[in-house]
């Protein structure tokens, strides 16, 4: 089974459906005989980024320290799937430029914003709202939309298992 390791490098809203996304996907790989693993804020920003908030510098020195992390996993011949906001495109162009662009495979999870506040399923939506978190992606700071991505869904119109079928269908094809 050989293929070359990428980075899927999944971006989009709090609550688009990144990390869930991430996680099928991920399953499916690893049953067709690939060495895989996901990132994302559950295991970073608990971890090796505890020291960073969500300022615009600090989100950028995040995404700089996954993109070396992922870089890594990439050489030891993993497919890293990683789930981040990543709201700025310099950012993204960034990522791309640490792993090589050949490396890079940009999946832009979009939804309606009024979908993320309304799953809110973490409730830091309503925090957001009420002031208790500042800087919050959509509500009091910037997303801008990838221009060109690989692969776009759209958790709004579509269901999981939909834009699940169509993100393995890409992938597959792009790491054979
Ligand atoms: C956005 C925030 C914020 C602020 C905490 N803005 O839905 P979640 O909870 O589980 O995912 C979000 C996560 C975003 O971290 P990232 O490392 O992906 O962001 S970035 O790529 O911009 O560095 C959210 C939670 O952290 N969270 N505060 N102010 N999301």
């Amino acid at each position: 089974n050989q293929h070359q390791a990428k980075l899927l490098w999944f971006t989009g809203l709090s609550g688009s459906g990144k990390s869930t996304l991430a996680n099928e996907v991920e399953k499916q790989l690893f049953a067709q005989g690939m060495q895989t693993y996901v990132l994302d804020g559950d295991n970073i920003r608990r971890g090796i980024n505890t020291d960073l908030s969500f300022t615009p510098e600090d989100r950028k020195e995040n995404l700089r320290r996954i993109a070396e992390a992922s870089k890594l996993f990439i050489d030891a011949g993993v497919v890293t799937l990683a789930a981040f906001i990543s709201p700025m495109r310099e950012d993204r162009e960034m990522i791309k430029q640490i792993v090589g662009e050949e490396n890079f495979i940009e999946i832009y999870v979009d939804a309606k914003i009024e979908d993320c506040e309304h799953r809110d399923v973490k409730g830091l939506y309503q925090k957001a709202r009420q002031g208790e978190i500042k800087n919050f992606t959509g509500i009091s700071a910037p997303y801008e939309a990838p221009a060109n991505p690989e692969i776009k869904v759209n958790t709004s119109n579509q269901t999981i298992e939909e834009s699940l079928t169509i993100i393995i269908n890409k992938v597959t094809q792009k790491l054979s």
